[in-house]
């Protein structure tokens, strides 16, 4: 049964204990998602039947995490964890990998939970990161900017948006990739260790987490996927959150330029 602290409403709410053992978990983060959700459940759990799924929700107005939390009950491979107040994607995927990792998971996959990034692609981004005879890698980045990859639905704002992010952290921050804004990657947990976690709390947590797995010598690989823009339930890259990120990647171009 999930617990219900819903009586003293500044406590996070959290599925129950103990989990079963895993390897791999995903992790959506979520905030006012509640005609995806659901959908998004069936389809990760289905997408390998050893996968774990971990959803962060920032306490949605619109209910997406009681629907989550009601899943759990009854679905041992499904975790929830719902945070009072909204605290930025950037901070949902972060204590999401966290609390994977205090669980004993080896590789988080994190994606959103719009229906953007296709749970049929996880295995694919799981190969990568543990190829037959090859290198295994630290991080494997679903990506729309290599051969394969595309983004189908963006309006051309967007994808302008999206290149001048890219080709700032590929050429500003001096990590080698091309897709550095999507949010669909597995990681070896065990990373987390290896760098100070990202000062990014919103949107930008994807290039800061980029910049210092890069900078701590991980081994980045990246993996076509097809990003789909959502059809259900509305955006939340607002201009405010629009605003955030540019001043958190002016302050990571700082660091990697002057040092401070
Ligand atoms: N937990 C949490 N999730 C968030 C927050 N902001 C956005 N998200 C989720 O992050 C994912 C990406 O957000 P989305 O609105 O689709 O952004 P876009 O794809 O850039 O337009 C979705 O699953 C959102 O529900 C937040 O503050 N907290
Ligand atoms: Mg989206």
């Amino acid at each position: 049964m999930p617990t219900d602290a819903s009586a003293s409403a500044a406590v996070d709410l959290r599925s129950s204990d103990p989990w079963a053992p895993g390897r791999v978990i995903v992790n959506a983060s979520t905030y006012k998602e509640r005609e995806n959700i659901g959908g998004l459940i069936d389809r990760v759990l289905a997408a390998r039947d050893d996968l774990h799924m971990l959803v962060v929700d920032d306490d949605s107005p619109d209910g997406t995490g009681r629907i989550a939390l009601d899943r759990a009950a009854t679905e041992p491979r499904l975790h929830v964890l719902v945070r009072r107040g909204r605290r930025g994607l950037g901070s949902a995927i972060l204590e999401g990998l966290r609390v994977a990792r205090a669980h004993g998971f080896e590789i988080a996959v994190y994606m959103d939970a719009d229906m953007s990034h296709d749970p049929d692609d996880i295995p694919r981004l799981l190969a990568a990161m543990d190829p037959p005879g090859g290198k295994p890698a630290d991080l494997a980045i679903g990506s729309r900017r290599v051969p394969g990859g595309k983004t189908i639905g963006w309006p051309l704002s967007r994808e302008i948006a999206s290149r001048l992010v890219c080709w700032f952290t590929r050429w500003v921050l001096w990590v080698p990739v091309h897709d550095a804004s999507g949010g669909f990657r597995a990681i070896r947990l065990s990373l987390l260790d290896r760098i100070e976690p990202p000062e990014s709390k919103g949107y930008a947590f994807q290039e800061d987490l980029l910049w210092r797995l890069h900078r701590a010598g991980a081994r980045i690989v990246e993996v076509p996927i097809t990003f789909t823009d959502r059809t259900q339930g509305s955006s939340k890259a607002d201009l405010a959150e629009t605003r955030r990120s540019i001043g958190d990647l002016l302050k990571l171009a700082r660091r990697t330029w002057l040092g401070f």
